[in-house]
């Protein structure tokens, strides 16, 4: 199985290259917004769109994804909520696993559930360890997932799930704070567990500004997600 995402993003850590996800939820770009959102992704020179949400219905992820494909070759990546949004029009998975939360469901049962889904599909599966530090809202990963984020302020802890993470296998970490947190993931966090693995870091949650954005790269982000800021058309960048 081809592995270009996962190599992508270790070379542009090789060559200092920060890289930057631009998150869609199908339940929030119609189909024929997608042209235009397309047109405001590659003005932003992001690297990938990851495509995901909390609510999408089945087979909505597929048709948004099939249209997405036709109107770029970014690369695109199943941020999925849950097994039933995996598509293989998409280049890659997250294959998630919620190791701050302690919920079967969130760590195996829903893993189990989308190997029909992707034992025959093309999809590159890249093992990543999903890291929920409290964004100081109740996020929709909190609500579905029934589980608590780590403190702000447990750096011990989140820094020992993500070295857990990479020790269970992981190829990535995603260290985030919940889609539209009002509390960004900590910097020391960010840069405490960026020094203790020795795997790539996705950031995400609640990033809007460039500062912001500036901030999560300096202590150690190497892949940022935008969301909520892109859909509201916000200019994080400047
Ligand atoms: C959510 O990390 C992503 O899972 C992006 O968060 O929507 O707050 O940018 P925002």
């Amino acid at each position: 199985m081809d592995k270009l995402i996962l190599e992508h993003i270790h070379s542009s850590i090789k060559n200092k290259k920060k890289l930057l996800a631009i998150l869609l939820d199908p339940d929030k770009c119609t189909l024929d917004e997608i042209p235009a959102t397309v047109e405001r992704i590659i003005k932003l020179s992001a690297d990938f769109i990851f495509v995901g949400g909390s609510f999408v219905e089945n087979g909505v992820t597929a048709i948004f994804v099939e249209t997405l494909k036709k109107n770029t070759n970014l690369p695109i990546v199943l941020f999925p909520g849950d097994y039933s949004q995996v598509t293989n029009h998409a280049d890659a998975i997250l294959f998630l696993s919620l190791l701050s939360g302690r919920n079967p469901e969130y760590l195996i049962e829903q893993q189990i559930k989308a190997v029909p889904f992707l034992k025959n599909s093309t999809l590159e599966i890249i093992p990543t360890g999903y890291i929920l530090i409290d964004g100081g809202t109740n996020s929709s990963v909190l609500k579905i997932s029934n589980t608590l984020p780590i403190s702000q302020n447990n750096f011990e802890l989140a820094v020992n799930t993500a070295i857990a993470g990479e020790y269970k296998g992981k190829k990535l970490i995603y260290l985030e704070a919940g889609s539209g947190a009002k509390n960004l993931v900590n910097i020391d966090i960010i840069k405490k567990v960026k020094e203790n693995i020795s795997i790539p870091l996705i950031v995400g949650g609640g990033i809007k500004n460039k500062i912001q954005l500036e901030n999560a790269y300096q202590n150690g982000a190497d892949i940022v997600v935008v969301g909520t800021a892109f859909e509201n058309k916000i200019d994080f960048k400047n």
